[in-house]
């Protein structure tokens, strides 16, 4: 492990003292792509994790400023996967079903709406809605489809605004939002003061109970500054006199949780609440030396990753990887991957086609030339889509290929 050479780091939430329990080194921004092989203006930060043993909230220790990783050309569209919107869909279902919410009287907002794939549905139904997205570029293409979208960063003082012009918030939703937020306990009192007494707040994460026990450790970048368990969220709502009702496990990211949380004493809070909370005490996500071991098996998968590839590559086979994720700017930038290394990554999003990935300056290709490239290996750096692209694909493992994955340890998938 580097050196850690951060002093007296403090929680972003509870000011108490952070250990540092992870550096993963020198980092550009996960969605930095560059217009050229490499970029001397490239920013650079030092991605290093600490631990509170009080808050129990697993955080960055520096976060770049929001107006650099979320400006108006971000490059993450969520309606890049068919299974994300299928995701989207469904979830909007289930909650309105579940919380019985008024198809047209009741409010529901959406923090982070990207490209409105979630508000979408309901939108055409006639739904009273909102979205509220920083990203410019993303709320225009929401607004497109006729979704209603503020082009702001959400926060106390537009949830006040929110409330005075259309009234309080039955439903407030956030995917893959919350964790990207330092400023956390002024959203959660931005939530609380915008939603009505009976509103609920469900928001998904990637889960940091799959984090440790996958050792995925590319969820952590830039924009995730913290990942979160269900005792840290049950601890932030606490401090805002709302509370964690109920929590469930769900497949997307590689493993995330969707919290809900209510204002306290309006619904009943469920079994699921108890049950997570003492499987986390299991996984020890309450000790700053569960976060120290994850640390070891981090720096042994970037060996033996470093190990295979090098492997590969003297033996003269093709490596390429599938999909510019944010995520894997962590891994090339850490285990030190490079054009020889990797060669190309595919992907499908026309903001980052014809770019080269942060740090690494790996060239991005079209994922049609996929079919007519030759590959021996290809690495999944976005694994948590593996089924989409393994199952839209059979002919690669027919012809020999293989997927190489880092997760739960580095080898090939089994097809
Ligand atoms: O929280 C975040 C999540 C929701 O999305 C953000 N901080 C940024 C982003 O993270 P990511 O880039 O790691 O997300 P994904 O969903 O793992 O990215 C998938 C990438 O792979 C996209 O660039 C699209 C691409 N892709 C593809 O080329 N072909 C994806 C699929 C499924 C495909 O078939």
């Amino acid at each position: 492990m580097g050196q850690l050479k951060v002093e007296k780091p403090i929680c972003l939430v509870s000011n108490e003292p952070l250990e540092v329990v992870l550096d993963l080194g020198k980092q550009p921004l996960g969605n930095g792509f560059m217009l050229e092989k490499s970029s001397p203006d490239q920013f650079y930060f030092q991605l290093t994790c600490g631990f509170s043993e009080s808050s129990k909230l697993f955080q960055l220790i520096e976060q770049p400023s929001k107006n650099l990783m979320f400006h108006e050309f971000y490059a993450f569209e969520t309606s890049t996967s068919k299974s994300m919107i299928e995701h989207f869909k469904s979830t909007g279902i289930e909650l309105k079903k579940r919380y019985q919410i008024n198809s047209s009287s009741d409010l529901v907002v959406e923090i982070g709406s990207n490209d409105g794939t979630f508000l979408e549905p309901f939108a055409r139904s006639g739904q009273r809605h909102l979205g509220v997205e920083p990203a410019k570029g993303l709320a225009e293409i929401a607004q497109q489809k006729d979704i209603r979208v503020l082009n702001s960063f959400f926060d106390s003082k537009i949830a006040t605004e929110i409330k005075s012009e259309h009234g309080s918030a039955r439903l407030v939703f956030a995917a893959n939002v919350m964790c990207h937020i330092s400023e956390i306990f002024d959203v959660f009192l931005g939530v609380k003061l915008m939603m009505s007494d009976d509103g609920i707040f469900v928001f998904e994460d990637p889960y940091l109970g799959d984090v440790i026990s996958k050792n995925s450790y590319d969820q952590i970048y830039d924009e995730h500054v913290f990942l979160f368990s269900a005792m840290a969220i049950d601890y932030l709502a606490s401090l805002v006199g709302m509370e964690l009702i109920h929590c469930e496990r769900i497949v997307t990211h590689g493993g995330s949780m969707r919290f809900h949380v209510a204002n306290r004493n309006v619904y009943a809070k469920d079994r699921s609440v108890r049950e997570i909370i003492e499987e986390e005490t299991r996984l020890g996500l309450d000790r700053v030396q569960t976060f120290l071991k994850f640390a070891s098996s981090v720096a042994n998968s970037k060996k033996i990753m470093k190990g295979e590839l090098t492997r590969l590559a003297e033996s003269g086979l093709v490596v390429s990887a599938y999909g510019a994720t944010s995520k894997s700017t962590t891994i090339y930038n850490y285990v030190g991957i490079h054009e020889g290394l990797i060669s190309q990554i595919y992907d499908n999003s026309p903001q980052k086609i014809g770019k080269f990935s942060p740090g690494a300056g790996i060239p991005i290709v079209n994922e049609k030339n996929f079919v007519s490239d030759r590959n021996d290996v290809i690495f999944l750096s976005a694994w948590n889509h593996s089924k989409e692209i393994i199952g839209r694909n059979p002919w690669f493992q027919i012809q020999g290929g293989k997927w190489l994955t880092h997760v739960p340890t580095v080898g090939y998938v089994d097809v």
